[in-house]
């Protein structure tokens, strides 16, 4: 109950996520946890997300690295065969490449040279399809239709079909969203449960102790994630939902063998926000205020996606923000 009484909040700020608990029940009880004094917890220190000293997560990694002791040989397969380039050569996985975000992404991705993309989206655009593979000849670019509000079975199902096909893939990226505060249940079954069951869906391929190699996955969330706007405050939970599960992905990669980070845009200018519905009509349209806003194209947030991508960094935090990108990072308590 305490956790109730307890106004924290997340802040972005100078490049630094900051988790703040204004009152003193949750700082009492973290201290008592961590065996910190005040006067250490009161100054935020730079930790890297995976070493949060926080006793829940201490006592994961104590059984996360018994695991990982099952899995070593496994890693060091894995490693043997993956070094180098994340994206020259690799077999990766668009979920959602033919949006605006996705398309200019795909477009970059294509020009590094992958061996094969598969691009996964419940829209058709047979043109697109044909300009990226025109990019670059050398990489095989596939589309194969696929809505991630199916059943789990069906995404296995799908999944399956594509491993027989290619026996490897390298990238998941999963981007599949919608905002519109009118559609609740959507909202949260396209942004967050289509992300979860399409992930899960390819641990059935990638997971150590299914004896498979690992895998990487980039989930596309938000900085709305951590900025909540309140007039689409469905839309930013479930970016944050996401965001909090590719945390524990990342946690798990030692278990599992998939690491994982997120992609969070700033305000991007495509069509996403263009049939808005605020949640309880709380506000003007969106789509008009997003326009007032600083924001990037596609093409800016393309280039900063594939540099992290390059950069295949376990538990990242990545924010794309008026073409730049900067890794974000994790202060803990304060
Ligand atoms: P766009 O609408 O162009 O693309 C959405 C993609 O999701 C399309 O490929 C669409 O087919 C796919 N999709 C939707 N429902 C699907 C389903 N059921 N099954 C399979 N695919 C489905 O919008 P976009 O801006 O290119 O969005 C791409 C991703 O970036 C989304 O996850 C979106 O939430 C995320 N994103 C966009 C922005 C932005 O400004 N455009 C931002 C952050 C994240 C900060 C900013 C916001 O959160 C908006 C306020």
């Amino acid at each position: 109950m305490n956790a109730l009484r307890v106004f924290a909040h997340i802040v972005l700020q100078h490049g630094v996520l900051r988790y703040s608990s204004t009152t003193s029940n949750l700082g009492n009880s973290v201290r008592n946890k961590l065996k910190v004094s005040s006067k250490q917890l009161a100054k935020p220190q730079p930790i890297d997300i995976l070493n949060n000293l926080c006793h829940e997560e201490r006592l994961n990694r104590h059984v996360l690295t018994a695991h990982h002791e099952g899995v070593a040989s496994h890693a060091k397969r894995r490693k043997s065969k993956s070094c180098g380039a994340a994206i020259a050569g690799k077999n990766i996985i668009f979920v959602a490449g033919l949006g605006g975000i996705g398309m200019d992404t795909c477009r970059q991705i294509v020009k590094r040279g992958p061996k094969n993309l598969l691009i996964f989206d419940r829209l058709d655009k047979p043109d697109y399809i044909t300009e990226l593979q025109k990019l670059n000849p050398k990489t095989k670019v596939a589309f194969y239709s696929y809505d991630v509000t199916v059943p789990l079975s069906k995404s296995k199902e799908l999944l399956q079909e594509v491993f027989e096909k290619y026996e490897t893939i390298d990238l998941l990226i999963n981007g599949a969203g919608i905002m519109d505060d009118h559609q609740i249940e959507k909202t949260i079954a396209v942004n967050f449960t289509g992300t979860v069951n399409t992930t899960t869906a390819i641990m059935d391929f990638w997971d150590y102790r299914n004896d498979g190699p690992g895998g990487v996955i980039a989930n596309i969330c938000s900085v709305t994630a951590f900025y909540p706007n309140c007039q689409v405050p469905v839309y930013c939970a479930s970016k944050a939902a996401v965001f909090s599960f590719t945390v524990s992905l990342a946690l798990l990669a030692p278990v599992t063998g998939v690491t994982a980070y997120s992609i969070n845009h700033s305000i991007t200018r495509t069509t996403l926000g263009q049939n808005f519905n605020s949640w309880l009509d709380v506000g003007p349209c969106i789509t008009e205020k997003l326009s007032d806003t600083p924001s990037q194209s596609t093409a800016q947030a393309a280039k900063s996606f594939v540099k992290a991508i390059e950069a295949n960094k376990n538990g990242a935090i990545w924010k794309l923000e008026q073409g730049k990108l900067e890794e974000v990072k994790w202060t803990g308590f304060n």
